[in-house]
């Protein structure tokens, strides 16, 4: 510990964007959990799901955590065996539940205890279409999201798919938290633009932390 480091007792700023919707800008230590990240899809790798109507997920992703959020022609749900591994997701490594719950707490949300985080892949070009996240039981808890290298634009709607969005850029180490009103919200990502940084290359990850069960 700093003691003396005049920084190291400064809260980080958290910005209010819309009712439940709260940022933090460069929050995380992205080079850990970069580090993690790469550990985990060894064992749960990234891979393209295929959506109910049977198309391809164009951006990859993986689990951790007890349930993973998992798409083919049966639907949309949470597995608690990889299907791919035929494993359990890997562990939420501690220091992310730590984050994660420090960051809702700030927004209001006590006591959020993740136990499903879904890790996506994006490479340039791929985007996220407009969406709910309604997968999970309990709707009174928030998500709490995590990026990671290249930049995106997240596109925030409202009770619709589609109209004009609130167009929010995420930028490595931001963590943005979705809660309250706008936990059901329609969302999506843009196109990923071919960029690159020095984390990650031309790719983007994001985590998103939730209360699945
Ligand atoms: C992404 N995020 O940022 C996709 N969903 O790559 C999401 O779909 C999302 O960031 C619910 C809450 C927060 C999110
Ligand atoms: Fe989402």
């Amino acid at each position: 510990m700093m003691q003396n480091d005049l920084f190291s007792s400064i809260t980080p700023v958290m910005e209010k964007l819309a009712e439940g919707v709260f940022l933090f800008r460069d929050y995380v230590d992205t080079e850990y959990f970069y580090t993690q990240i790469q550990d985990i899809f060894k064992q749960a790798p990234l891979r393209h799901m295929i959506t109910p109507g049977g198309k391809r997920i164009n951006v990859s992703g993986t689990s951790i955590g007890k349930a993973g959020w998992y798409s083919d022609r049966k639907g949309y749900r949470y597995e608690m065996i990889d299907p791919v591994s035929q494993k359990a997701w890997p562990a939420i490594p501690q220091r992310f539940m730590e984050i994660a719950n420090k960051a809702a707490a700030r927004a209001g949300f006590e006591k959020f205890l993740p136990d499903s985080c879904f890790i996506n892949c994006y490479e340039p070009g791929t985007r996220l279409t407009s969406h709910q996240d309604q997968d999970e039981k309990d709707f009174s808890q928030p998500i709490v999201s995590v990026s990671l290298g290249v930049t995106a634009i997240f596109q925030l709607y409202g009770d619709q798919r589609g109209g004009t969005p609130m167009n929010i850029p995420l930028h490595n180490g931001d963590l943005l938290i979705f809660g309250g009103i706008a936990r059901r919200y329609f969302h999506s990502v843009k196109k990923l633009e071919k960029e690159n940084h020095p984390l990650t290359g031309d790719r983007r990850f994001n985590l998103t932390f939730r209360k699945a069960l």
